[in-house]
């Protein structure tokens, strides 16, 4: 018998700055509930899913900035979604701004949490690979600061066993999924899916001048080499559409092991898309081409751990 599991995607349209999380709640508890009526038994939704993409803001008030954030997971206004999760035995990827104390610091992190159908937290991520600038960009048309709001991740890239058939689940955030290492050291521990949520603009801050279809384009392209070169599926849930008139694109994805986009969403609005994943699907490529144990020469890739950034060093 295959082991199986039907996963959607609950990609969420604009967030604006005057909406409300308990408007947003009710937005994920009623894409939770499509999900479910589909028979999705794991739904995944989008990084920062809570609240506006507050980093395209200059703010310089730290009270106005933590207002961005979650102090506690569940919280009040989040609760009711763990609950409906629980209800209806439907776990569940989230992405939200994470404010804690860590020896006696306040810390802020980019963070998403993996949740059991029994609506307990499994495991947490903290955004390792943050893009964008930490000073304020005057002559942008948008600001990028991730940089500045959130610390770097301190927990690693790691797997979670979940649900009945035991599925290795690795989770990341947005950017990360540029980033070859991120599937890497996931899949060298097993992971069988990889799930993701992002927040993208439609416009290169720094280059105003790049085709629009490139940036759906390396988002896909991401997302399917990184699937393919590590056997795994990969969900990849946009928030997406015009915030407060600053658009982020949509194209929230479902990829196979093979890299082959078996689903993704056609508006820029909240939509979900589902599909029922043959965990199996990765194996022969896990036995063959990508057979880690087997292929991989780790004593030629010292550099990438070793080195940041580029040193050209020609061998001629
Ligand atoms: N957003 C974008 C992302 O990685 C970006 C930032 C876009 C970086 C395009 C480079 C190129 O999808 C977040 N939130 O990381």
């Amino acid at each position: 018998m295959a082991r199986r599991l039907k996963v959607a995607a609950a990609q969420l349209g604009p967030i604006h700055r005057a909406d409300s999380r308990a408007s947003v709640v009710k937005r994920l508890m009623a894409m939770m509930r499509e999900a479910h009526a589909s028979g999705a038994r794991f739904v995944v939704f989008p990084e920062l899913a809570l609240t506006t993409f507050f980093p395209r803001w200059w703010m310089t008030d730290q009270a106005e900035i933590d207002r961005y954030f979650e102090a506690q997971m569940p919280g009040p206004e989040t609760q009711p979604l763990f609950e409906l999760g629980r209800q209806l035995k439907v776990g569940f990827y989230l992405g939200y701004a994470e404010l804690t104390e860590e020896g006696g610091k306040t810390k802020r992190y980019n963070t998403s949490v993996l949740v059991a159908p029994n609506g307990q937290l499994v495991g947490k991520y903290r955004k390792v690979h943050l893009p964008g600038h930490s000073e304020h960009l005057p002559e942008a048309a948008f600001q990028h600061l991730e940089k500045r709001y959130f610390d770097v991740g301190n927990l690693g890239f790691d797997v979670w066993r979940m649900f009945d058939e035991n599925v290795l689940i690795g989770q990341c955030i947005c950017n990360d999924r540029r980033w070859p290492e991120t599937y890497r050291v996931m899949a060298l521990k097993g992971a069988e899916m990889i799930v993701l949520g992002y927040n993208t603009p439609n416009e290169n801050l720094h280059t105003p001048e790049e085709p629009q279809h490139i940036r759906v384009f390396h988002h896909r392209l991401s997302c399917q080499a990184g699937a393919y070169q590590n056997a795994s599926w990969v969900i990849a849930t946009a928030k997406a559409g015009r915030e407060d008139g600053f658009g982020m694109h949509g194209e929230s994805l479902i990829v196979a092991p093979t890299g082959e986009i078996v689903a993704k969403t056609l508006t820029e609005g909240d939509e979900v898309i589902a599909y029922d994943c043959d965990l199996s699907l990765g194996e022969y490529l896990r036995e063959q081409t990508f057979n880690f144990a087997k292929h991989r020469r780790i004593e030629h890739y010292k550099l990438i751990t070793e080195r940041t950034g580029v040193k050209a060093e020609p061998a001629n």
